[in-house]
């Protein structure tokens, strides 16, 4: 038994040196160490010898098995090392060649024209303030004069959370947080541009959509200082050429109120598509600072006068790129956002 498995040994190893690959490395392990290999058979044999037999046979056998295991992996590992050398003197990386190309983002066209809006009016003094996009019943509506019958209070056209709390409709609220902070110190010079929200939602109606609202207050802040003020910002923002005009409105928070329209952008003034054939589009509502709000802020309105405007920033960005749908800015289609 001794010589069987000291031949079985020799044989084991003179295969294993002379095997070509690891494929017939495998089959050498299968053959000699696999379920049925024959040192696998004899130490499954080991059991009918009688115990003497049984313990030198089996130290021997399992010393052979180690050895045995031990020199096939040398040996797979000699073919791994031979496989790396030869991939390492054959295959060339050509570091020359173009690399893949990255692409780099673009900024949203909201954003663009958001910064532009912001830039014109810091060249004006204006600061620029964010408020809170949930607000306070309190600071939306009331604080701004927004009577408790107006269409805008109810849960048809307000997103509300509780009684009390809602997603801001306009960024005035925010407005009014910061009177109420600074005041009685003037004057109040700031916009404060954001996302608000209203129940809307059609090819020309996105329930959350962008603003800009200014508000000027001082002692001796005038219609003509408004007027003044946008009639600047709109030639900053449409180019010097355009002209523009103020019609009467309404608004609950000013007192008079006015829109402004410029010259159309389209066609100069001459008539188009975009304009209706009116030559003019409006692009802001504005009016001096209604009383009422001027103490919701905590300052006296027979001592400080002030105005305020807001304005929609998708409007004024489809204006300025000649984009037709309002929906484009939020599909977030690649090919859209990249022309920017
Ligand atoms: C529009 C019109 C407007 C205001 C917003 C305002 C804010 C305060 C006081 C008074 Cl704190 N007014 N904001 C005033 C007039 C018009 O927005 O059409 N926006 C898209």
């Amino acid at each position: 038994m001794h010589n069987r498995l000291q031949q079985l040994g020799r044989t084991a190893e003179e295969k294993v040196r002379a095997a070509a690959d690891a494929d017939s490395l495998k089959d050498i392990r299968v053959e000699f160490l696999g379920r049925k290999g024959q040192i696998t058979s004899i130490l499954r044999g080991l059991k009918d010898l009688d115990p003497v037999e049984r313990t030198a046979v089996g130290q021997a056998s399992n010393r052979l098995k180690d050895d045995l295991e031990q020199l096939i992996e040398a040996k797979f590992q000699e073919f791994r090392d031979q496989e790396l050398e030869r991939r390492l003197m054959q295959e060339k990386i050509d570091v020359t060649l173009p690399g893949k190309p990255v692409l780099a983002g673009t900024r949203h066209p909201l954003h663009l024209v958001m910064e532009e809006l912001e830039n014109i009016f810091l060249g004006f003094g204006f600061q620029i303030v964010e408020g809170p996009e949930v607000e306070l019943d309190y600071y939306n509506f009331e604080a701004l004069n927004v009577p408790a019958d107006h269409p805008a209070r109810d849960m048809q056209d307000s997103f509300y959370i509780t009684n009390e709390l809602l997603l801001r409709t306009h960024t005035s609220p925010g407005q009014v947080r910061v009177m109420e902070e600074y005041c009685p110190n003037l004057p109040v010079k700031i916009i404060i541009p954001g996302k608000v929200y209203r129940r809307d939602d059609d090819a020309t109606h996105s329930p959350m959509f962008h603003q800009i609202e200014g508000l000027y207050i001082g002692e001796r802040v005038t219609f003509a200082d408004l007027k003044g003020i946008l009639m600047r910002f709109a030639q900053q923002i449409f180019g010097s050429e355009v002209k523009v005009r103020f019609r009467p409105s309404y608004f609950p928070f000013t007192e008079p109120s006015a829109e402004m329209d410029v010259s159309c952008v389209m066609c100069g003034g001459s008539g188009c598509r975009t304009c209706s054939d009116t030559g003019w589009l409006e692009i802001l509502g504005s009016g001096m600072v209604h009383p009422n709000v001027l103490k919701s802020g905590g300052y006296d309105p027979e001592q400080v006068t002030g105005f305020a405007f807001g304005m929609g920033v998708e409007r004024i960005a489809m204006l300025k790129y000649g984009i037709n749908d309002l929906r484009l800015f939020f599909d977030n289609d690649l090919r859209f956002l990249s022309q920017f």
